[in-house]
């Protein structure tokens, strides 16, 4: 039998205001920000930061399923396969979709009640090169929005725009949160806004940058997609007929950068850790959680593996992800002093080990170009250049295994679709290279992705082709030689 809490709003949504502008309603955000807002607005019995959520690129189909609902959806948080609650949403208010026509959405961010504006429009959404993170001048939508800054297409150029008539008002700037993962997402978005700011003019960018504030902030839920197995599951389990309910853990993590010049709702009340410095919670969680992520995907999906779940049931992929977060990628950070690194990675396994999420792995393994710079490599290039030079397995067999991915077709010749802006490129390094050993040596020349450092590591190379070679030749089962009981030195 299966343990359901229902929870209800208990504000009355049409006396809600909008402050909040979110660009990327997904279903993360659905089920991460506007179920803080939701908290916050359930403990006020109402207020004014009601959130008005946008989509500029795809689903308006989610758009108007939304509307018709009066905005109001359920979320379906699974603590495990017997204990969920499912929860009504009202605090998205307001849903547009902004396509051709962006000035409905420059009404909404030009509004006086406006103060904030978050994203979630994944890594590649920002147009910064995944190595160094400097603005894609000669990506074609970016090229679009420097030629048409009043009409922009991208999400930088949307919010460059909207600061800009802003200013031309006299109005105080919004503060810009993003929720994407990456480091320092902050100032990485201020990078993006400023680098095309800069082609109206410099005195523009420079007015942004000092008056405009872009908390960095770490998000953390498990949201795997909705589909219409996950649809019909709601349904018959829990007697949710919303096609707009998401579901998801019930495990939820948000820390924000406490930066808000124009006001935030008193959301630490409501489970959201207010910091001075997000940084540390950033590269743990991108390098531990997220890193194991790819690794599972890249890793698993060749060993036949389709969900989350279903990797880490298998000893030798636990034993795998233990190893990668304790020995290779836990000595590489600056923890927070509240977290203890041991608990936080076996909380980690069993949060994977949820089977109630039929979480896909390639679902995960979408993107990875722009993915394991943050994941992987950085921290790998940090223990590659300490003196304690070691030779970082599980990282370079997940290099391996997703250069792998990206070929587009697996041992057998089944092909899959690589989701990926590079997939091209990568696609062509496989066509162009015949052996392994050039096909390593020109991908790791890709410097979107590796820094150079790494790229003229010779033991980093020579790792990565080994696995390479041992997958290919031998399959996965070869290079899993992980032992459970690995732990590095570290603390806690
Ligand atoms: C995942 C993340 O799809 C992915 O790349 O690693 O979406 C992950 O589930 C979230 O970051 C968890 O907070």
């Amino acid at each position: 039998m299966i343990k359901i809490k229902t929870t209800n709003s208990l504000y009355e949504p049409e006396k809600v205001d909008v402050g909040i502008v979110h660009i990327g309603l997904g279903a993360f955000h659905r089920a991460h920000q506007a179920v803080y807002i939701e908290k916050n607005l359930n403990r006020h019995q109402g207020g004014d930061w009601g959130i008005c959520a946008v989509n500029i690129r795809s689903n308006t189909q989610l758009v108007d399923q939304l509307k018709a609902n009066d905005c109001r959806y359920h979320i379906a948080e699974y603590q495990d396969s017997k204990n969920v609650e499912l929860r009504e949403v009202n605090a998205i208010r307001d849903a547009l979709f902004a396509g051709e026509d962006k000035e409905p959405l420059f009404a909404k961010l030009v509004s006086e009640k406006t103060k904030i504006v978050t994203l979630t429009v994944t890594e590649k959404g920002y147009y910064l090169a995944p190595a160094d993170k400097t603005l894609r001048q000669d990506d074609p939508s970016i090229q679009h929005d420097i030629a048409n800054p009043t009409a922009p297409k991208t999400a930088p150029g949307i919010l460059v725009e909207a600061l800009y008539r802003r200013k031309d008002l006299g109005l105080p700037p919004f503060t810009i949160l993003s929720c994407d993962n990456m480091p320092n997402n902050g100032n990485l978005t201020r990078q993006a806004v400023c680098g095309l700011a800069e082609h109206r003019s410099k005195a523009f960018a420079q007015w942004i940058h000092d008056n405009v504030a872009f908390p960095s902030s770490m998000v953390d839920r498990i949201v795997p997609a909705m589909s219409d197995a996950s649809r019909e599951r709601l349904q018959q389990e829990l007697n949710c007929h919303d096609e707009n309910a998401v579901m998801c853990e019930a495990f939820s993590q948000w820390v924000v950068e406490d930066n808000f010049p124009q006001g935030r709702p008193d959301w630490e009340h409501d489970g959201v850790q207010m910091v001075e410095d997000v940084h540390p919670f950033e590269t743990m969680k991108l390098r531990l959680l997220n890193g194991s992520h790819s690794l599972l995907a890249y890793v698993g999906l060749a060993a036949k593996y389709k969900t989350v779940a279903q990797a880490v049931a298998d000893e030798k992929f636990a034993a795998l992800i233990r190893h990668y977060m304790s020995v290779e990628a836990a000595p590489t950070l600056d923890l927070p002093e509240e977290v203890k690194v041991r608990e936080y990675i076996e909380s980690l396994i069993s949060r994977f080990a949820n089977d109630s999420l039929q979480h896909q792995l390639s679902q995960i393994a979408m993107d990875g170009s722009q993915k394991i710079p943050q994941r992987w490599l950085n921290g790998a290039e940090e223990r590659l250049s300490s003196e304690e030079e070691r030779v970082l397995s599980a990282t370079t067999l997940g290099v391996a295994a997703w250069l792998f991915y990206v070929r587009g077709e697996d041992l057998e010749g089944n092909k899959h679709k690589v989701d990926d802006p590079m997939a091209q490129t990568l696609h062509e390094l496989h066509d162009r290279c015949s052996d392994s050993a050039s096909l390593i040596r020109e991908a790791l020349k890709q410097k979107d992705i590796f820094s150079k450092t790494l790229s003229q590591n010779e033991s980093f190379s020579k790792a990565v082709l080994k696995a390479y070679q041992t997958l290919i030749s031998s399959g996965v089962a070869e290079c899993l030689s992980f032992n459970s009981s690995d732990t590095a030195n570290f603390g806690g």
